[in-house]
């Protein structure tokens, strides 16, 4: 499928989705939104597809919902129109992994859909922010309650509050991020990363996706109970055998996602 703000291209088993508007730092607009969440749909569906990363410029992950299109709207409209909110559902639905590969911006929404991404790879050149509060409104895809979980109340406060953005190395810091690389290597390492996931069985990939997930919506009893109960059902899997014999034979595993 053709499409205008974001360009999909496909090497190996990997899919990697660029936002596309250029002119105005990726900023989400309906369209953007609309279209990625197409892209997203299709890469989960297609069999050949075992990771995806999303990425933006070398100046901009997304600089934020796109304030243009939003300034006019009013309560009714955003409330009727559920402004993004099926968007954030079909995303966060999506059951293979997601790695965010931010140079540049990553704020307001832009920050928000990298941190629905199962993990972030920073540029050194990346800068996150919350700075909704600059426009009067607060970040409504997620920011206050994914942000605070993966840094805590007291940086998320100072984000939120104050607007500030946070460099690669703080955001590493801070555990926003999983690595910060040089930014020419940004897609090399983002690439190598899912390379790696790829060549795992599917099945377990998704089980570790869940699992990590549930760490966020569930207490430490309920989690780890759930965790056991994968973690026991994944014997019930030809990948396990053949992971455990590949091991014990000294090779490498062939796994058929079984
Ligand atoms: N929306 C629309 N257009 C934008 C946005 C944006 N968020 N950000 C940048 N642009 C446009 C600019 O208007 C400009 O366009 P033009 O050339 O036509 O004037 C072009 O991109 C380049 O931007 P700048 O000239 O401003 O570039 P600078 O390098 O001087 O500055 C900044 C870069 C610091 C990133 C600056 O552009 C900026 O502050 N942008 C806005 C950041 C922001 O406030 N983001 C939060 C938006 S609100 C939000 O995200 C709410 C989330 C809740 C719902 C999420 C749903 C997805």
């Amino acid at each position: 499928m053709a499409y205008e703000t974001i360009v999909v291209e496909h090497e190996d088993h990997v899919a990697t989705i660029k936002l596309n508007r250029p002119d105005a730092l990726n900023a989400l607009n309906s369209r953007l939104l609309g279209e990625l969440t197409q892209a997203l749909r299709e890469a989960d569906a297609n069999d050949k597809v075992r990771c995806v990363i999303l990425t933006g410029s070398s100046k901009a992950f997304a600089a934020g919902a796109d304030i243009k299109e939003m300034s006019q709207k009013s309560f009714v409209d955003m409330y009727l129109s559920d402004f993004f909110g099926s968007e954030h559902d079909a995303i966060a639905r999506v059951r293979k992994p997601i790695i965010a590969a931010v140079a540049g911006y990553a704020l307001g929404g832009g920050c928000e859909l990298a941190m629905m991404c199962d993990f972030i790879i920073a540029a050194d050149t990346a800068k996150f922010g919350q700075p909704e509060i600059n426009l009067g409104v607060i970040a409504g895809i997620g920011g206050t309650q994914r942000l605070t979980r993966l840094v805590g109340k007291a940086k998320s406060m100072d984000m939120h509050l104050t607007g500030r953005f946070m460099d690669a190395q703080e955001a590493e810091r801070a555990g926003l991020v999983s690595r910060v690389v040089p930014a020419k290597n940004l897609m090399e390492e983002a690439q190598s990363a899912a390379q790696k996931i790829a060549e795992r069985s599917m099945l377990t990939t998704m089980a570790v996706k869940e699992a990590v997930n549930r760490a966020e919506e569930t207490s430490l009893a309920e989690g780890i109970r759930f965790e056991r109960r994968l973690f026991h059902a994944l014997f019930s899997t030809e990948d396990q055998k053949e992971g455990m014999a590949a091991f014990l034979e000294k090779r490498e595993a062939q796994f058929r996602d079984r």
